[in-house]
């Protein structure tokens, strides 16, 4: 396993290369170009100045999140085939710099979404959490609290310049059914996917963050019965998952060892995110440390589950909490990250060295 650390780029990122660099065991940047807009063809110019950049700092760049996939193209639209062709010319400029893994997600109009970015754990440290109650009917709550917020660093989706454009957004997914989304996805795949064969780019999809359908909208990448529908929908090596451990296991439903198991047997998992968090009722949850100790999910299982299939991807930790006083981007601190770096690679050296 390679572990890695995601990193935001110089300015978007209060962390610096050079802290990340002091981590022992960990020698990749998970990176990427923060300010291309989905649907753009990323320049090649940035694309190397990034490269020779973590190089510069001692460690490599083979994983890119994310590579944002425009609206037109989840919804189906005639204008997608000028963004499929803008990534298409993404692929073969990241593939050109070393890239091998491309994370993406096909959530519907936003990322990953919380309702608290700062809950107080009983250890005065903060983390990310979600409450079922605040995100039922319509967005515009939502809406109207990220508008008064001014976070500094917001939600992936939640930035102050699209706040405008979300009714129209919501106008436009209107009567698109899960059958449709997944229509769009496999019609983006298998458009895409022959140039990371020719490339030798692994595209790795993100599940839905929660897993479960939000504001009405659609969400398709929830539980193993649709991580199996996506890997056919273009039966290629280079059509994988990121196998995610928080958002997935934020569904009790959802065995994250027997999907572990599973997919990484059939070898579709080039990347994964390894986090922990404490389920309440309704799906409701917050994050935690990474220690097993601190939530839900046995993180010991996990590691095991991913040597004993062979498992020899990219991992890095995932969202970590505010601890010691640190502030910036919620759940990309570095603090806690750092530490949950140490402690996976402390699973994985005992998780192998246990098997050999
Ligand atoms: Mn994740």
């Amino acid at each position: 396993m390679k572990m890695s650390f995601r990193w935001f780029g110089e300015d978007a990122d209060p962390v610096k290369l050079q802290q990340i660099r002091q981590l022992p065991g960990v020698n990749q940047i998970v990176g990427t170009l923060f300010d291309q807009p989905a649907g753009a063809a990323w320049p090649e110019a940035e694309i190397a100045a990034l490269k020779q950049q973590v190089e510069a700092a001692g460690m490599k760049l083979e994983v890119i999140e994310s590579v944002n996939i425009h609206e037109d193209i989840k919804l189906g639209r005639p204008s997608r085939d000028q963004y499929i062709a803008n990534y298409i010319t993404t692929i073969k400029r990241l593939a050109k710099y070393g890239i091998k893994v491309i994370c993406y997600n096909f959530m519907p109009i936003f990322d990953w979404t919380r309702t608290d970015l700062f809950y107080r754990l009983p250890d005065g440290s903060t983390d990310l959490a979600f409450d079922h109650t605040q995100v039922q009917g319509s967005a515009q709550a939502m809406i109207a609290k990220a508008k008064a917020a001014h976070d500094e660093y917001p939600m992936p989706g939640w930035e102050p310049e699209r706040l405008d454009d979300l009714a129209t957004l919501f106008t436009a997914y209107e009567g698109v059914t899960e059958a449709d989304l997944a229509e769009n996805l496999r019609y983006f795949l298998a458009a895409i996917i022959p140039t990371c064969e020719a490339e030798g780019i692994k595209m790795a999809i993100h599940p839905d963050d929660p897993p479960q359908p939000l504001f009405g909208l659609p969400r398709i990448v929830k539980n193993r019965n649709d991580l199996d529908r996506i890997i056919h929908m273009v039966d290629s090596p280079m059509n994988g998952l990121t196998l995610c451990v928080g958002s997935l296991g934020e569904d009790p439903a959802n065995d994250v060892p027997a999907i572990i198991r599973e997919f990484v047997g059939l070898d579709r998992v080039p990347f994964v995110h390894a986090r922990n968090l404490k389920r309440g009722a309704n799906g409701d949850f917050h994050e935690t440390a990474h220690a097993s100790s601190a939530g839900s999910i046995d993180m010991y299982e996990i590691i095991n589950t991913l040597t004993e299939s062979g498992f020899d991807g990219y991992i890095r930790p995932d969202h970590g909490r505010m601890i010691w006083g640190e502030t910036g981007r919620a759940g990309y601190g570095l603090y806690d990250r750092a530490l949950g770096s140490q402690y996976l690679n402390g699973l994985i050296e005992a998780c192998a060295k246990a098997a050999e």
